[in-house]
């Protein structure tokens, strides 16, 4: 423009001047309360990088906010005339710079998601032989779909199956989640694990249990008509509860446990022995 005016940095201004009040307000109240929460190991990694990418991507967003506003305001054609500025192609350093900060944000991001998932495994199943193992002793737990609820075999606890999932508290929990029939998603909602649950396939999550606390189990893949009514809830509970309730689950249990298939990773009909 001929007034002398330098858009170019009246842009910048605005654009750090915005991104400076935004990020930290991204940062410290909407990152935090993205779910899942902060209820497990892996509930909190989840929180961390979702805080990580909303954050990194507000002056992102607001670059894209003060270029359009500013350009709609300053560049507005009065009256009937229909004028086109001169075209701008190719800006070296617009361009590299572009290109440098893009790459290092989803890099880093790529890294820190690495990082988090060698650290303490993941909570979104990762097929039966996972790549991130968490160390140190973990409490085996199946979580076995059918149409239309869950339930749960605890091999250490001579392979009882209980209707609902019951966990101690500030626990390393490896789950082993499959199916009888269709396919079906174990979603343990405030817990940040979700895994697919599919017939014949023995898929491993890992949480990592903190407080006491209720949570949600939903069914999160469509498997049938009653798909909206698979959920239930599940518990969290102090480490001598989970041996209180895991001794009258077996009590209750006994009477159907020579009905049982021994406990295994995967149940599938045998081809054998098939009716016609
Ligand atoms: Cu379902």
């Amino acid at each position: 423009m001929a007034s002398g005016v330098n858009h170019g940095r009246r842009v910048v201004v605005s654009w750090v001047v915005l991104s400076a009040i935004a990020t930290p307000l991204v940062a410290i109240f909407l990152g935090p309360a993205i779910p899942p929460g902060n209820d497990s190991a892996q509930g909190s990694e989840q929180v961390l990088a979702n805080t990580w990418i909303v954050s990194l991507i507000t002056p992102v967003i607001c670059l894209l906010v003060v270029f359009f506003a500013y350009g709609l305001l300053t560049f507005r054609a009065s009256g009937n005339a229909i004028v086109d500025g001169p075209p701008l192609r190719n800006d070296a350093r617009i361009q590299i710079w572009w290109i440098a900060t893009t790459s290092t944000i989803v890099l880093f991001l790529a890294g820190l998601g690495t990082y988090e998932l060698l650290q303490n495994g993941s909570g979104g199943g990762q097929g039966p032989s996972p790549i991130a193992v968490p160390s140190g002793p973990k409490l085996e737990v199946q979580v076995i779909g059918q149409q239309w609820q869950f339930t749960y075999r605890y091999p250490t606890l001579g392979g009882m199956e209980s209707p609902q999932l019951v966990l101690p508290a500030d626990t390393d929990v490896e789950l082993h989640v499959t199916s009888l029939d269709v396919v079906h998603s174990f979603w343990a909602y405030e817990l940040g694990v979700k895994a697919d649950a599919n017939p014949g396939v023995d898929n491993v999550a890992y949480v990592q249990t903190k407080e006491p606390l209720t949570f949600h189990v939903r069914c999160a893949e469509l498997c049938g008509l009653w798909h909206g009514y698979m959920f239930n809830n599940g518990k969290v509970v102090a480490k001598s509860d989970f041996q209180t309730w895991a001794r009258a689950a077996q009590a209750a249990y006994a009477p159907i446990a020579k009905y049982m298939p021994v406990y295994a990773h995967v149940y599938l009909p045998d081809p054998q022995r098939r009716a016609g």
